[in-house]
């Protein structure tokens, strides 16, 4: 049988432009050089999910379930193409039909299923246990428009539909359905497929569960609907608005119905397997993405109870060793505790098991911090994860550290066994061989192509960073990637950037932790500087993209104040030809694609603690950009494997911020009298300039936050990230200098492969075969 399988995928392989030949005339009755770039599209879908059915599906005695509320995938034709190693050829078999894949590539839509970091993270570790071999699906939901599509109106974010699914796409439409109960409301759902190859051509799949009942036409304005109808509305939006109870209760729906699904689908193949559900964990293992698939745990309890028999101390112990739950935030507010109350409104069969896993740990632990309901009658729900699971893990050292230390020490008390850190890590296959092939080739000229399957290879480059040819050549292909971005901005957003400028980039989602504030005030001081007659050494470009929750109302005026102050720098003619400043619009992960490779400074500032561990800074690192940055998340590996040479580390570190909020003896306001350069920098946000190009309300909203709240301690660190970016600017000018920096941070990326990282996610935790 696989053997049969392996012939009908060779012989795929080795006809690939009669294959294509025959799909331009099957679907659209033309030869290939006839076919619309659309069409092209369309015949290489078709073909690339052919080659995806006739590969070998990856199987074992023991599955990764990995289930997440966000799968961040993005455009999948030429990583699906590069993974099954035909895109070169055919690239080349497009060329000789006049036929620019790159173009082609830009016609797929870009599926929006996650905001950030968790979402693409989850991604890339997809691409890895397919790479590594490892059976292995991602279960998540169809979100039909995702997560909106930003679009600015009068230097505002608005917020619109992101339409994703057409007629012809990844997704294939199964056979599965299952029935899912709100109490008594019932709704049937829908499992849609997505193939998930590997890179050595293995396939894996990610299992969308959708709502057949689903109405679109209830999207009126903007992301606008009604959030009462769940039958019409389950699965339109990824996290729609969750700043009212509607909102709140759509949201349990949503993760009820994911791991609803999640639990008859696994429960269905152990049946299929004629597997004991009494060793489920022998065969199955539950990766906890966050708490968003939580109701995993008391679901299947409760089905192993009511419906199969099982005790429930049996069920308890089987499903506490099958669960195990990762953390990717210490912010507080992103802890979910849903209230009780809400519970059982939407999912009262579960109520029942929450009180009773409540109830063991009471009668086991009087710590108010450790208990699942607590006396507000709020469920935590990372407190279900972490007692009925086997493992807790966060994504960076440091972060595992905070967890273990402070976060949830309470818990470490209990269970120092089940923590365990796994460092974030990303699929290289996406984040260099498909975004910068250019890089890959030359990589693979010079060490050998080894280091696509063993990424610590890249560390063969040290042996090159005296040699001028190959440091000219890495600036060479940095300035390239400058001269793309350049080119596709300028199509889309009509601005002009400077390739000989310096590229400094902070691309992430927009919150004040993360302080694209901070970096605001540095424009705004650099700009009074050139005003006042001090020009930089080189021309300076400063990249920002980001989407803002559409309930977060300080988000959105800082994304107004870039905005303004991209408009005032643009406009003003003794500035703009030594800085500019763009914003760029509904960034996502085609943009990133774009961003990485051209990106000279990785910014990378959030207040230390609180960045768990970023996985933009490895995608930068990887692509030769040098790093500033505060000690927090994988900041602090990268730091390590690089030398302080090769970065700019600046800022509070993780201790003394913490010590910070345990005193709150941190005044904004006393760093702002104190310093005159803080001062002209936070009064430019109302004074004449901005007021005059911007909106009253959100510029005074934002800095009274700045002066009298600034909870995340903006001004803290201001002074210190001028002095360390002033000093990177200045070191630019030292080519040579900056050129080793830049092979130092491509060759140290290794550690940051999430082929790494997933090894020992299964070394430690899901131990398959
Ligand atoms: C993010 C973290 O903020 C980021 O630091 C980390 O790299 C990423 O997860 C992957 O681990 N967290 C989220 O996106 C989130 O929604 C609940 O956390």
């Amino acid at each position: 049988m696989l053997q049969q399988t392996n012939m009908k995928r060779d012989v795929l392989l080795s006809n690939l432009e009669p294959q294509l030949e025959e799909l331009a005339n099957e679907m659209f009755q033309k030869k290939m050089e006839a076919l619309t770039d659309h069409e092209v599209y369309f015949c290489l879908l078709e073909l690339t999910k052919r080659l995806m059915a006739v590969s070998g599906q990856i199987s074992g005695e023991k599955k990764i379930y990995y289930i997440s509320a966000e799968f961040l995938i993005g455009k999948l034709m030429s990583n699906n193409l590069i993974n099954l190693g035909v895109y070169d050829e055919l690239a080349s078999i497009l060329k000789s039909r006049g036929k620019d894949i790159a173009k082609i590539e830009e016609i797929e839509p870009e599926p929006s299923l996650g905001n950030g970091g968790l979402g693409r993270l989850a991604a890339c570790f997809l691409d890895s246990i397919a790479t590594l071999g490892l059976p292995g699906e991602g279960i998540g939901l169809n979100y039909h428009y995702g997560l909106f599509k930003q679009v600015f109106k009068n230097k505002l974010q608005t917020a619109e539909k992101n339409d994703w699914i057409e007629e012809r796409s990844w997704l294939t439409k199964t056979d599965v359905a299952f029935d899912v109960y709100f109490g008594k409301r019932k709704v049937t759902s829908r499992l849609y497929d997505i193939d998930v190859v590997g890179y050595g051509n293995d396939v894996n799949k990610l299992r969308l569960f959708d709502i057949e009942s689903l109405d679109e036409s209830i999207v009126k304005e903007g992301i606008d609907f009604d959030k009462e109808a769940i039958e019409k509305n389950l699965t339109l939006f990824l996290y729609p608005d969750d700043s009212d109870e509607a909102g709140n209760l759509l949201r349990i729906y949503q993760q009820y119905f994911m791991v609803s699904n999640a639990a008859q689908l696994i429960l269905r193949e152990m049946k299929e397997k004629k597997y004991d559900l009494r060793r489920l964990y022998d065969h199955a293992v539950i990766q906890i993405n966050d708490t968003h698939p939580t109701m995993v745990i008391p679901e299947l309890i409760r089905i192993l109870v009511n419906e199969k028999a099982l005790t429930m101390d049996e069920a308890i112990e089987v499903v506490s060793k099958t669960c195990a739950y990762t953390n990717h935030t210490i912010l507080a507010e992103a802890l979910e505790k849903w209230p009780l109350k809400y519970l059982e409104k939407v999912v009262p069969q579960l109520v029942p098991i929450i009180k009773e896993l409540d109830k063991r740990v009471k009668a086991q632990y009087s710590d108010p911090k450790v208990q699942i309901i607590d006396a507000d009658g709020r469920v935590h729900m990372a407190h279900i994860d972490i007692h009925y699971g086997f493992s807790v893990n966060g994504v960076a050292a440091i972060h595992t550290e905070i967890l273990k230390d402070t976060e949830l020490n309470a818990f470490y008390k209990i269970y120092p066994d089940k923590f365990n850190n796994k460092t974030n890590g990303i699929t290289f296959r996406r984040w260099l061989l498909s975004c910068n092939r250019e890089l890959a080739g030359y990589l693979s000229r010079i060490i050998g192509d080894g280091y696509k399957k063993d990424a610590n290879e890249l560390e063969k480059l040290l042996e090159y960073s005296d040699d001028q040819e190959v440091l000219d050549k890495l600036a060479e292909i940095k300035m390239n990637r400058k001269k793309d971005l350049a080119v596709y901005v300028k199509a889309a957003e009509g601005v002009d950037l400077n390739p000989d400028s310096i590229f400094d980039i902070q691309i992430k989602r927009l919150h004040e932790y993360k302080r694209q504030q901070m970096n605001a005030l540095y424009i705004i001081h650099k700009y009074l500087e050139i005003k006042g007659g001090k020009k930089p050494s080189t021309p300076l470009t400063f990249i920002f993209g980001a989407k803002a929750a559409p309930a977060y109302v300080i988000a959105q005026d800082i994304i107004h104040l870039l905005l303004v102050l991209q408009d005032i720098i643009a406009s003003d003619p003794q500035v703009s030809p030594y800085m500019t400043l763009l914003m760029v619009e509904n960034y996502n992960v085609s943009y990133a694609e774009k961003l990485i490779p051209a990106c000279d400074i990785s910014e990378q500032i959030s207040l230390a603690s609180k960045e768990a561990s970023g996985t933009g800074n490895m995608k930068f690192m990887l692509n030769g950009a040098v790093t500033i940055g505060t000690s927090d998340g994988a900041n602090v590996e990268i730091n390590e494997l690089v030398g302080d040479e090769n970065i700019y580390v600046f800022g509070e570190k993780s201790e003394a911020v913490i010590d910070h909020y345990a005193k709150a003896d941190y005044v904004s306001k006393d760093y702002y009298k104190k310093s005159p350069v803080i001062k002209e920098a936070v009064d430019f946000i109302v004074g004449g300039e901005a007021m005059a190009k911007g909106n009253k309300e959100n510029l005074q909203r934002l800095y009274n936050e700045l002066l009298n709240k600034d909870w995340f301690m903006t001004l803290l660190d201001l002074e210190e990230y001028i002095e360390a970016k002033d000093r990177m600017f200045e070191d630019y000018q030292n080519r040579q200098k900056w050129k080793k920096m830049m092979l130092v941070n491509i060759a140290k990326a290794g550690f940051f492969s999430s082929d790494r990282t997933i090894s020992e996610y299964n070394r430690d935790i899901w131990k398959l075969k």
